[in-house]
């Protein structure tokens, strides 16, 4: 899809570049185990995160999920392309990193690996944890997201009467 996008702006005599879909994306689940990635002690990150762009771009805020949830719900995917278009600007609906989420806790009961938490957030370990034991059941498939679906956020801006 990213490729796709920057395709449409480049036969428009535009220019286009989708970081993610690049060759210099880098990104690292447990510390250590990427080779093309220098700082042995990063973990669960990359170079180009498609949250951050969506959030400065007025897509939505992060959820206690951690899943960046929009006026479509949480349970979406997001691409970027930069581009040299000067597009109109719009105003960003709100402020805080966490306004979209009511703080309802049911992505809390949700998680079969009790990654998430009021305290402390999303754990990425137990949750990429949990991908393995799901890895070794539907190989060469893997995933869950069930922190995304069936909640109050999952395609909706949540409000606080439907948590
Ligand atoms: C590595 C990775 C993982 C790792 C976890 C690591 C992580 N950091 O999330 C693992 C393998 C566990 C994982 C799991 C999943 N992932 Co994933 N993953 C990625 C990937 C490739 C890189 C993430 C990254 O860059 N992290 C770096 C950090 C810095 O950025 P971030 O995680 O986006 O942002 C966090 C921090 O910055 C933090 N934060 C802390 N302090 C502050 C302060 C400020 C000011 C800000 C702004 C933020 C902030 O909050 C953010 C949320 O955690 C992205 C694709 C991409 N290139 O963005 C997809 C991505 C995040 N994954 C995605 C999805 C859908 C999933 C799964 C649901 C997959 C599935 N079906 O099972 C699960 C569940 C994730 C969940 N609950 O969030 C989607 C998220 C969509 C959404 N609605 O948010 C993405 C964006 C892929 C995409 N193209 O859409 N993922
Ligand atoms: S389920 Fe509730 S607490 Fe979890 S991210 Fe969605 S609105 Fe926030
Ligand atoms: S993807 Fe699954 S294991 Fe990971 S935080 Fe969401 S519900 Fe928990």
């Amino acid at each position: 899809m990213n490729h796709f996008i920057e395709e449409w702006f480049e036969k428009r005599g535009l220019k286009a570049f989708s970081p993610y879909a690049s060759d210099r994306f880098r990104y690292v689940f447990e510390p250590g185990t990427a080779d093309n990635i220098e700082n042995k002690k990063l973990s669960f990150t990359s170079n180009w995160s498609e949250r951050h762009v969506a959030y400065i771009s007025g897509m939505g805020t992060f959820g206690l999920s951690k899943g960046l949830i929009t006026k479509r719900g949480v349970s979406g995917r997001y691409g970027s392309v930069i581009t040299n278009v000067d597009f109109p600007i719009t105003k960003r609906d709100y402020e805080g990193l966490y306004d979209y989420c009511t703080m309802c806790g049911k992505c809390i009961e949700q998680c079969p690996a009790n990654a998430i938490s009021f305290e402390n957030g999303k754990d990425h370990h137990k949750c990429s944890s949990y991908f393995d034991t799901v890895r070794i059941k539907y190989a060469p498939r893997f995933g869950c997201g069930k922190c995304q679906v069936t909640t109050p956020c999952e395609r909706g801006i949540p409000t606080k009467a439907k948590k």
